[in-house]
């Protein structure tokens, strides 16, 4: 039988910060966040205190804020002493003339020092940005460069990518451990904390940039509630959760929903040091009692592709898992259903939207194969050319009515790119196609130049490549429109193999007419091709289907170039 949905379990639901979708009209209020933010009444904030100090000042500074793991050695940390060693960094950094607005980058692993170093950056006043480990010398050029980064926190092992000579802003960089040790001079001394405004900057991430140069999106402090917010009713956490999120604070997603959003909500947070391993990751999760976990579909697909191994951990302290940042296949939560016995839930957001729009809740429906609903008091839309609102069903741009906390303050020193994301009608534009059912529920297509046209038909790359991993062979797989005389353009596969299948005759058509007869005959894709890995974005794993286009379109010039030469040799 064909499964369309996943009803919420009703214990769980029971006890779920949102109890119904369906009576709650708006959760971003001010009168809200007061409540939840204690210094918000003075109308002066700053971000790490409310993760932080406030527990320890409100009696729960022996609650652990931290568990680390590298697979070799655990650490944990408390409240106060999170507030204890984040103070003597922030006090190092404004003995050094940090002031407020200057940025801070964090060159580090992940690792208990990254996450401590960007707090402190934030409550000396300054704009943290931290880096992804894995950037190598010209993403940190381009990014140090383009926001004229003042200080630089970095290791012996990175600071080896680092441009000095193009950074001329730069005025000061630490190794982590002389900075570490500079802190200890500050044992008994005062709160640091920078009081600041709404509109005082915290945060800059530059967006991945699959075409032309990354851009500085900068969070405000302003976002606060909607962390906050976001974490308490979608994260959903509670005082005994133990919650992971693998992803590094490069990412958004490891900065808001790996340090922001579950401290803000008091949540004992896990850091798991290194690379994807299967079996570390399993371990991690039954060792520490992991109860929610947000990663990402291309980390679900990998565990997916490890077969049975799940069977070798308990991992019955799971209570529900989230994913971000691409299309989370129905086959996926099929999957987590039946061997973790919770559901994934699906997230849409972006760098410049600050949080979560469109969010599943632990109490509600889902629909695998959809994104969600929009967060109650966010209003989402499909826009159709001239950006007026299109009727459900419809295939559009995904749009959000603006503004809303969490929303971007500028994009750094380019005011231009930054008007280019609304409309004259007070819409946000995602750069994203979508639909909205009957419910609400929205339905992910593509990125707006990722849409399929072939011999008049609009396909979606997501739906092909859903169907493509229901085959028990196919592990990943990428599609894309390859230019065609005839038809516009092709449909082309790319896939991997999952572990224990290799390629054999006539496999590649048994995939194609598994997709012909359980999809749609013009979805079929008409090339696949099998290959070692897909190339993703390094940073958040997405899938670059652009750059395998890309590919394509050169092999196909290539081959013309060479034809020609042929004849006319
Ligand atoms: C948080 C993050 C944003 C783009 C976004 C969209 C894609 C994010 C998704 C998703 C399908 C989801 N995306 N969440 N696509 N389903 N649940 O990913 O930020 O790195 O800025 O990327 O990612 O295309 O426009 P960012």
């Amino acid at each position: 039988m064909e499964r369309t949905h996943i009803e919420a379990d009703k214990t769980i639901a029971k006890r779920a910060n949102l109890q119904s979708y369906e009576n709650t009209k708006e959760l971003f209020t001010w009168d809200h966040a007061l409540q939840e933010l204690s210094q918000a009444p003075s109308g002066k904030w700053n971000a790490a205190y409310e993760c932080i100090d406030r527990h320890v000042a409100e009696g729960y500074g022996d609650k652990k804020a931290l568990l680390f793991t590298d697979g070799d050695h655990d650490e944990t940390f408390t409240f106060a002493e999170v507030k204890h060693i984040t103070d003597g960094y922030a006090h190092v950094l404004k003995e050094s003339g940090v002031k407020v607005g200057d940025r801070v980058f964090i060159f580090l692993p992940k690792s208990p020092a990254c996450y401590f170093t960007i707090l402190a950056a934030i409550k000396a006043g300054a704009i943290a940005g931290p880096l992804f480990e894995a950037f190598m010398e010209d993403a940190v050029r381009e990014r140090m460069q383009d926001c004229e980064a003042q200080y630089l926190i970095t290791d012996e092992n990175l600071v080896k990518r680092v441009p000095f000579d193009d950074v001329p802003s730069l005025l000061k960089t630490w190794d982590i451990e002389e900075f570490d040790r500079e802190a200890q001079q500050y044992e008994d001394a005062d709160s640091p904390i920078v009081w600041l405004d709404e509109q005082d900057g915290m945060l800059i991430h530059y967006t991945s940039g699959s075409t032309g140069k990354p851009k500085g999106v900068l969070h405000a402090q302003k976002v606060l509630p909607h962390h906050l917010i976001t974490g308490k009713y979608v994260l959903d956490v509670h005082d005994d959760d133990v919650y992971w999120c693998t992803s590094h604070p490069g990412w958004v997603t490891g900065s808001v929903y790996g340090v922001f959003a579950p401290w803000l909500n008091r949540a004992t947070v896990v850091i798991h040091g290194g690379r994807f391993d299967a079996k570390e990751w399993y371990s991690l999760i039954e060792r520490f009692g992991v109860t929610i976990w947000y990663s990402a579909p291309t980390a679900f697909r990998m565990l997916m592709s490890e077969g049975d191994l799940y069977k070798d951990f308990n991992l019955t302290s799971l209570r529900h898992l989230l994913s971000v940042g691409e299309p989370l296949n129905p086959e996926v939560i099929y999957w987590a259903k039946d061997v973790f016995n919770a559901r994934i839930h699906d997230t849409w957001w972006m760098t410049e939207t600050g949080g979560h729009l469109i969010v599943n809740f632990p109490s509600a429906l889902i629909k695998p194969g959809s994104m969600g609903r929009a967060f109650p008091g966010v209003t989402v839309g499909i826009l159709d050319e001239n950006n007026e609102p299109l009727p459900a069903n419809e295939v559009g741009k995904l749009a959000v009515k603006a503004p809303w906390p969490g929303l971007m303050k500028e994009i750094w020193k380019n005011k231009e790119k930054f008007d280019s994301y609304f409309t004259d009608n007070g819409w946000y534009l995602s750069g994203d196609t979508a639909r909205i059912d009957e419910d609400g529920y929205v339905f992910f297509e593509g990125r707006d130049d990722d849409l399929i046209k072939t011999a008049g038909e609009q396909v979606g790359p997501f739906e092909v490549e859903s169907k493509l991993i229901e085959h028990p062979a196919v592990a990943e797989a990428g599609v894309i429109g390859k230019p065609d005389e005839l038809r516009g353009h092709i449909i082309k596969a790319f896939i991997t193999l999952r572990h224990g299948y290799s390629d054999y005759d006539g496999l590649t058509e048994e995939i194609r007419q598994f997709v012909k007869t359980k999809l749609a005959a013009h979805a079929a894709p008409r090339e696949i091709e099998i290959v070692e890995e897909l190339p993703k974005t390094k940073i958040s794993g997405k899938i670059l289907r652009r750059l395998l286009k890309q590919q394509e379109i050169e092999k196909m010039q290539k081959e013309v170039a060479s034809e020609w030469q042929k004849k006319n040799a």
